[in-house]
């Protein structure tokens, strides 16, 4: 990837020309979805469903879209999936001009704020035409306002009911807003950090913050360069495609606004202070608060320039040695929240936490049975290539019509391919699984008889996710207590920025999910991280055993369990023997509730 020319040729001269400016995939995925929303709420059949499933191909290109299209024209475009010919002529003009004529058209006819909006739980795009032509309603503040002067209700299809749910939506849309998933703001500074080495006198480069220690959600990027250069790193900071807003720029000190909203700071160091830069920036406050305390025992003094005893710098040009001369071991970033990391360390009790790579198998993968994007064959082969030695298919069950779930005749019919096509493919070992419902009163939506039938079988809350605690408890306890559910899937039911999560005692689904053996997941999903690393840690703390899964609805998202879990499950102080998928396919099967009876 032509990077470095990508830094010098780009930004017209006026600055913020959107024309000039290249546009990265996740910005042209965020107009396709855009056009794709605005074309629904238009109540235009089928083309939403292209313009989606085009965003998300998009957004899992490697290779930037806009450098495709300058190199091979529209042709080059074929190589997207889900891209036809309509839809590639629109990328292009929005390449080229900045702006796609269909967009521009439907803004003006319905000029609201879609994406903002779809984003609340429970806004769809026919929500967002009625309020929009009969309240008038723009944005996020503006169905606030109106929610709390109750005049949704008044509306049809709107009772008091509703009104009531949208207003706690709006809720943790806002707790959530201008904080962005890990998935999104890791895979961004990844690459920022791979441009930022490249520029002329950098010596080493890395990402902070919340980012390095994989926090579930992240305010802001944090960039710590070692150069003898600082201008010219300061000034390719500047220059980054992604940015659209300088907000600070000293000579050694940026910080600037990025596409697609977030911020991100920069700060440059002379060489021996680049490991106690990257320790300060790295965080967490309170780790570093702790830190200094212990610092100050010894009687040195610790900054972001370095440890030092008087005037003089022991220790600085390294992360490790400013830990080791305080006589600790290296702490892993995900651990360092002062949430007990530094007493550990001090008595040489830091757990031995779970390295990527370690995972052999994957339990939750979806095909186009149901909801996923692709076919079983499909799924099965791209886990083989991506070198596992299990996956389970575990598609969704009756209960879920939107994702046409499967009773038990197709998941019989399911079970026979899946034989056949493990004896066809070879080299790895395919799991017949389902991810059943637990109905709101904690029964399954799978008959006994053909649960049994199944290889692994996991357990997932999908719908009434508003019971009350007592009821909510009462549900997940009884699927718990199956003794065919191997696993309950994401415990917590929440989204990122969507939606807050059930209300349960978790501390009473740890202990029975103890007591029964039955696994818990932390499903990958970028907009899921679920298990949290919190419980993660209650988890791993009662012994109970865990499941990292990709939950992937498409061949690219199997990737998903490496690149999000393993960081959940090290937060949550995981370490391989806590997680079943680590083990070897027979002696998975072994640990699994099923088989322990
Ligand atoms: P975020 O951005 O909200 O997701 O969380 P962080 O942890 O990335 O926080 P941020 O970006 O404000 O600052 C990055 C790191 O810099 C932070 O983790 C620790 C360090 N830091 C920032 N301000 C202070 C401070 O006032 N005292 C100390 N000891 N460290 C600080
Ligand atoms: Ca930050
Ligand atoms: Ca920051
Ligand atoms: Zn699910």
């Amino acid at each position: 990837m032509a990077r470095a020319a990508q830094q010098s040729e780009r930004k017209a001269p006026s600055g913020r020309g959107r024309a000039r400016r290249r546009l990265g995939n996740t910005e042209i995925a965020r107009a396709l979805r855009e056009l794709s929303v605005l074309l629904e709420v238009d109540g235009v059949p089928f083309k939403p469903r292209a313009y989606e499933k085009a965003a998300y191909a998009v957004e899992g290109m490697s290779q930037p879209v806009e450098e495709m299209l300058r190199e091979s024209g529209l042709a080059g475009l074929d190589a997207i999936p889900s891209v036809g010919r309509g839809i590639a002529e629109r990328i292009a003009q929005l390449c080229t001009s900045g702006r796609i004529d269909d967009l521009e058209a439907l803004h003006a006819k319905y000029p609201v704020d879609v994406l903002g909006l779809t984003s609340v739980e429970g806004m769809g795009p026919k929500s967002v035409r009625v309020l929009w032509e009969q309240l008038g309603i723009r944005d996020v503040a503006g169905l606030k306002r109106a929610a709390e002067a109750g005049q949704l209700h008044a509306l049809t299809h709107f009772g008091e009911k509703r009104e009531r749910k949208l207003l706690a939506s709006v809720g943790v849309y806002e707790t959530l807003h201008g904080r962005w998933p890990l998935g999104q703001a890791l895979e961004l500074a990844e690459s920022i950090e791979r441009r930022l080495r490249r520029v002329r006198g950098v010596h080493d480069c890395a990402v902070a913050g919340s980012v390095r220690r994989r926090k579930e959600t992240i305010g802001d990027l944090d960039f710590v360069v070692a150069s003898g250069d600082p201008e010219a790193v300061m000034q390719a900071f500047g220059r980054l495609a992604e940015v659209t807003r300088i907000h600070a720029r000293g000579s050694t000190k940026s910080s600037v606004r990025l596409e697609p909203g977030i911020d991100a700071d920069l700060r440059v160091v002379p060489i021996e202070s680049f490991g106690a830069a990257l320790q300060y920036f790295t965080g967490s406050k309170d780790h570093n608060l702790a830190l200094r305390r212990i610092a100050q025992k010894q009687g040195y003094k610790l900054s972001e320039y370095g440890l030092f005893e008087g005037e003089r710098r022991i220790a600085g040009s390294a992360e490790q040695e400013i830990y080791s001369t305080l006589g600790l071991p290296w702490i892993a970033p995900e651990l360092r929240e002062d949430a007990g990391e530094i007493e550990a360390a001090m008595a040489g009790r830091l757990p031995k936490l779970i390295e990527p790579g370690s995972l052999r198998g994957d339990l939750q993968v979806h095909t186009n049975w149901t909801d996923g994007r692709d076919s079983l064959e499909r799924m099965v082969l791209a886990a083989k290539d991506a070198g596992l030695e299990y996956v389970a298919i575990t598609d969704h069950t009756r209960d879920l019509a939107m994702a046409r779930g499967l009773d038990e005749l197709r998941l019989r019919e399911q079970l026979a391919e899946i034989r056949a096509l493990e004896r066809r493919i070879g080299g790895i070992r395919v799991l017949a699984g389902a991810e059943v419902n637990v109905r709101p009163d904690g029964s399954l939506d799978i008959a006994d008889e053909m649960l049994a039938e199944l290889d692994f079988v996991g357990a997932a809350v999908h719908s009434s996710l508003e019971q009350s605690r007592a009821q909510m408890t009462r549900r997940m306890l009884r699927a718990i207590a199956h003794p065919r559910v191997d696993a309950l899937f994401h415990p917590m039911g929440r989204s990122l920025g969507r939606r807050r999560g059930v209300d349960v005692d978790f501390d009473a689904v740890i202990e029975a999910a103890r007591r029964t053996g039955t696994a818990l997941e932390i499903d990958a999903q970028p907009q899921r991280l679920d298990l949290g690393s919190e419980l993660v840690r209650k988890a791993v703390e009662a012994r109970v055993p865990l499941l990292i899964s990709s939950d992937a609805h498409g061949a690219i998202e199997l990737r998903y369990a490496e690149a999000f879990g393993i960081s959940v499950a090290r937060r949550g102080w995981a370490t391989a023997g806590d997680v079943l998928n680590t083990l070897p396919v027979r002696a998975l099967l072994r640990k699994l509730k099923r088989s322990q009876r």
